[in-house]
């Protein structure tokens, strides 16, 4: 039997380094109620939807970088979106950059339910670029300065009338990221991203970021028999282009639907959360095929090693 869940994505257009969170905000009611008209039950916002993706550039002042923090969630400038949302009856996932009261810098994601209640966070655990100043780059991927590295795992909640669990951008090209949500039983897994269209390290064409973006979303999608909706801030921000892209991925691996623009922009599918139980009652049954003692390696070794004997 099929079960609906409404499942929608609000892609961001680029912040400006002097937009207000107010105008920010602004933007994304303007989208909770588009998803809304739509039969959306559930939005997933951006990852660090509130401000510019600020580890592009090198800042020294840590003043000047905590302006980019948000100190309580939800705080006065973003209680709207959780009144609008309340009101609307509909769930969502924020990224936010989070500075807790013992003074650590996280990039973060919560959980709101249709109640308006944070019911879940998630702190990224793959902290992608250089803690280094390279000040020859185009522009710098600096999240190994600002943020430390997520403390508290890959969880899954049972809410929204569905299990959900959360990630963050350069997360979703490790398939431990999704295998573990994977085994917490998620039916759908959400997340925001940043991706710059270039690469500062070698030449690689636009086209193949954008490819494997998709690539990694389909493949998780699929091993896991799970939907996953993943929402971009893109166009030009900062002084850098990133890529749109924005996708509703199906446990069958099929991109069910795609944003076309790189603005604010809204797309939103029906999903059956049901799709994925023939995957996990045959081909992708874990607890029938897997075999994690063969995969121990993966939690004994970091990096590439020596062949085993
Ligand atoms: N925000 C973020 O994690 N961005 C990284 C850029 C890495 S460049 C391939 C990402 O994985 O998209």
């Amino acid at each position: 039997m099929s079960r609906k869940f409404g499942l929608a994505i609000a892609q961001m257009g680029p912040v400006h380094r002097t937009d207000t969170r107010m105008q920010v905000v602004k933007r994304l009611l303007e989208m909770l109620r588009e998803a809304k008209s739509r039969g959306a039950e559930f939005v997933v916002l951006p990852e660090l939807a509130l401000t510019t993706f600020f580890p592009h550039h090198w800042m020294e002042d840590q003043s000047e970088v905590d302006r980019f923090f948000e100190r309580s969630m939800p705080n006065p400038d973003v209680q709207p979106l959780f009144d609008e949302a309340k009101q609307l009856g509909l769930g969502f996932y924020l990224g936010y950059a989070e500075l807790t009261e013992r003074g650590e810098h996280y990039n973060t994601s919560i959980l709101i339910d249709r109640e308006g209640k944070i019911v879940g966070r998630y702190r990224k655990v793959h902290l992608p670029g250089h803690g280094d100043h390279k000040p020859d780059a185009p522009f710098q991927l600096l999240e190994k300065r600002y943020f430390l590295v997520g403390d508290e795992g890959f969880k899954v909640w049972s809410t929204v009338g569905t299990k959900i669990g959360m990630c963050i951008c350069n997360d979703r090209r490790w398939p431990e990221t999704f295998r573990v949500m994977g085994l917490q039983s998620a039916e759908v897994v959400v997340l925001g991203y940043n991706t710059p269209s270039h690469n500062i390290h070698w030449n690689e064409s636009p086209h193949l970021r954008m490819f494997h973006h998709q690539l990694l979303l389909q493949a998780h999608a699929h091993e896991n028999a799970l939907w996953v909706g993943a929402a971009a801030k893109c166009g030009f921000e900062d002084g850098c282009h990133m890529f749109g892209g924005s996708c509703i991925v199906a446990p069958t691996g099929e991109i069910v639907a795609q944003a076309s623009t790189e603005g604010d922009e809204v797309i939103t599918y029906n999903c059956d959360l049901s799709l994925g139980d023939n995957f996990r009652k045959h081909v992708f049954d874990f607890a029938r095929h897997r075999r994690p003692e063969h995969y121990r390696l993966i939690v004994e070794r970091v990096g590439a090693g020596d062949p085993i004997p």
